[in-house]
């Protein structure tokens, strides 16, 4: 037996139906016509007047209700307020605010950013655009009376660098980079994802912190050795009220538009979500203490201990949590001795535990930290090689004050798998690492920027952390810095430019990530704890370049990424792809010009980094509160606001410039301290790891 035929069954419903409408359409139009035949004219003429009567009214009514479908109220409000601001602001600034209006816009190419188009929307965060008045949490208490009042830069409290009980972390930023569609990289179509995108006493009386110290009166440093003769101790005290006043300003916006929230959203005076933690005011916490910032961090302390809680249902990338958060709140509680951030941190610490249940044991790289579960990206069950990486300083840290060796013991069998692993070139390392073969995926691609960066750094500061005794950390960044130096570090032809290209499938491509510019920072760094002297002679031409990317550019800002001209000829040594022009407020440079600084005291570093902050402040501070990414560092009149503040601005590159500028070597030492990668200070260990 055959079953019965559903073509003929649906043929004869479909057409039974068909027909019925058809002519019951056909039933009503003759109908209709009928009817209005039968109308007396007066009848007709009056129907037909009262139709062109609702005609004139439609017409009349059209323009006020498309404007409310607009919305043009609040768009008016939004631009007048603006327009009270943007009296006697410098060029650049304008400029941002020109383009938030729409002023001065090219034609087609970067669109200006406005609060209903929103890309963390879009990628499904949670995001409410908002008038520029409406607050949306209350706002901070002025002032916790009960907060105890030691307060100030760890090296000014007794015994302060090294307690018994330390923190650390690390924390990585997203970037959703576009992809080059040229034909050298297809090889590696692959969004980039960097996790990216950043502490009190009871006892004695509070010391002055660093910059209550240098503002008052003109700068006697601890150590003679530190006193750059060059340099008039006011310029000194100057360039450090400058960077406390950047922070103040970002901090402003933070607080009057985006408290308690990840991000601040400058331009629309709103903020985005990534995983609602606080992310850009945990991050602050240990800029605002070294910073002297004693009412804000009272304010984010309160915030914290009473708002803040991580269970929640929500899904959270482990690198950046780790490097942001977890790093944050140890790095606070070792420099505060505050109870509440080790708190903290064992909580979140915890929470992230269950990233580590792979196969391999090579972490997950999502963790929800309110149910418990872990899972890889929905595209992959590979995980970025830095992001597992790049977690160890701070679980390390949670271990030892802990006491509680389980963190220590998943991180650590990370870098053993690693150490082991074949696949690498000369020490370099692939960028992915799959979670149930715990085997090197996406092999042949070799760069020292997104999703690999971190990797080399650690390698070095875990070994600086724990003593300088673990020596398979020591070998394997033995072994990539001479991998770098082979396949990757090339110089420009026209001004002989040393860089850091990258290694596809053993062709060289001259491209570099900002995020390269780490480098110099850390080979000197390695240097200064007795590795080969060579490793600063590249340090030092590494950077150079990397000045270069700010100095050659019109606003004085390094685009995400730069091409080198390898050609001999005399035109441009830096090229930047019109993809690449974006700047997003990140640390690297001014992270390296402050290790740079401490060893080789050369007062040309500060000066570099003083006008990366002037061109922050030209081109990105936007009027009434907060810092914006830009689009466009080669346009500086319009440089095209982004309309974000990264955590990372507050928590690192305004740290690091603070530090750069400061007389006080013994300001967070580099002998007694390793800043994990989001610039949050974790104690180098008085005994060895067990
Ligand atoms: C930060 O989150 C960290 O420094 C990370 O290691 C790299 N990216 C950002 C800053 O650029």
């Amino acid at each position: 037996m055959y079953p019965p035929s559903r073509k003929d069954f649906i043929s004869l419903t479909l057409s039974d139906s068909h027909n019925n409408t058809y002519n019951n359409g056909k039933h009503r139009r003759q109908s209709c016509w009928r009817k209005w035949k039968q109308l007396s004219r007066l009848q007709r003429s009056l129907v037909l007047f009262l139709l062109a009567l609702l005609l004139i009214f439609g017409l009349l009514s059209y323009p006020s209700i498309t404007e409310q479908w607009r919305g043009g109220s609040d768009r008016e409000d939004w631009l007048e307020l603006n327009d009270r601001d943007v009296k006697d602001l410098p060029p650049g600034v304008k400029s941002i605010l020109d383009q938030a209006e729409g002023k001065a816009l090219p034609p087609v190419a970067e669109p200006h950013v406005l609060p209903a188009v929103d890309p963390d929307a879009v990628a499904g965060a949670v995001v409410e655009p908002r008038g520029p008045n409406v607050p949306i949490l209350p706002k901070p208490p002025i002032k916790n009376k009960n907060f105890p009042n030691k307060r100030g830069p760890p090296s000014l409290h007794k015994d302060g660098n090294i307690s018994d009980t330390v923190g650390g972390d690390k924390e990585v930023q997203e970037v959703v980079r576009e992809e080059e569609g040229e034909e050298e990289d297809k090889e590696q179509k692959i969004v980039s994802w960097r996790g990216a995108m950043i502490e009190a006493d009871q006892a004695t009386e509070p010391p002055p912190s660093a910059n209550e110290r240098e503002a008052a009166a003109p700068p006697a440093p601890a150590d003679p050795a530190d006193t750059v003769p060059s340099e008039v101790p006011t310029v000194a005290v100057d360039r450090l009220q400058a960077v406390c006043d950047a922070f103040r300003h970002a901090w402003k916006g933070y607080k009057d538009y985006a408290w308690g929230h990840d991000e601040l959203k400058p331009i629309s005076r709103s903020f985005g979500e990534w995983f609602g933690l606080g992310l850009t005011l945990i991050d602050s916490l240990d800029t605002m203490w070294i910073l002297g910032l004693k009412e804000e961090f009272a304010e984010a302390r309160d915030w914290v201990e009473k708002e803040l809680s991580f269970d929640k249902n929500v899904d959270v990338n482990l690198f950046e949590t780790t490097i942001r958060v977890l790093g944050g709140l140890l790095s606070t509680y070792h420099l505060t001795g505050d109870q509440l951030f080790l708190d903290k941190a064992k909580d979140i610490g915890s929470r992230l535990m269950p990233a580590f249940k792979t196969p391999s044991k090579i972490p997950f790289s999502d963790v929800n930290i309110g149910k418990g579960t872990a899972h890889p990206p929905r595209w992959t069950s590979d995980s970025t090689l830095a992001e597992v990486t790049s977690i160890q300083l701070e679980f390390r840290e949670l271990s030892r004050l802990t006491q509680d060796p389980q963190y220590q013991e998943v991180v650590n069998e990370v870098m053993k798998l690693v150490h082991k692993l074949p696949g690498k070139h000369d020490g370099l390392v692939p960028m992915f690492i799959n979670t149930n073969s715990g085997q090197f995926t996406h092999k042949g691609v070799f760069t020292l920027g997104a999703r690999a960066d971190s990797y080399y750094e650690y390698l070095l500061k875990q070994w600086i952390q724990g003593g300088k005794t673990e020596d398979d950390l020591l070998e394997d960044y033995l072994q990539a810095v001479e991998g770098v130096k082979k396949h990757l570090v090339r110089q420009t032809g026209p001004s002989k430019l040393t860089f850091v290209g990258e290694l596809s499938h053993s062709r060289f491509n001259p491209k570099m990530d900002h995020l390269v510019c780490f480098l110099p920072g850390t080979l000197a760094l390695g240097a200064h704890n007795g590795l080969p002297g060579d490793h600063m002679d590249l340090a030092v031409q590494l950077m150079e370049t990397c000045h270069q990317m700010y100095r050659q550019m019109e606003t004085g800002l390094s685009p995400e990424i730069v091409h080198f001209n390898m050609q001999a000829s005399d035109g441009q040594d830096v090229v930047v792809k019109p993809a690449d022009r974006h700047n997003l407020l990140r640390p690297e440079t001014v992270e390296s010009l402050f290790y740079m600084y401490r060893f080789t005291k050369d007062p040309k570093y500060r000066d570099w980094g003083w006008e990366i902050l002037h061109s922050f402040n030209n081109y990105t501070k936007v009027p009434g509160g907060g810092y914006t990414s830009i689009n466009n560092v080669r346009d500086p009149v319009n440089p095209g606001p982004r309309d974000k503040m990264e955590s990372f601005f507050l928590g690192e590159t305004l740290k690091y410039l603070y530090l750069l500028f400061s007389d006080d070597a013994e300001l967070l030492s580099l002998d007694k301290y390793v800043f994990n990668t989001e610039a949050h200070v974790l104690p180098i260990w008085p005994s060895p790891p067990k």
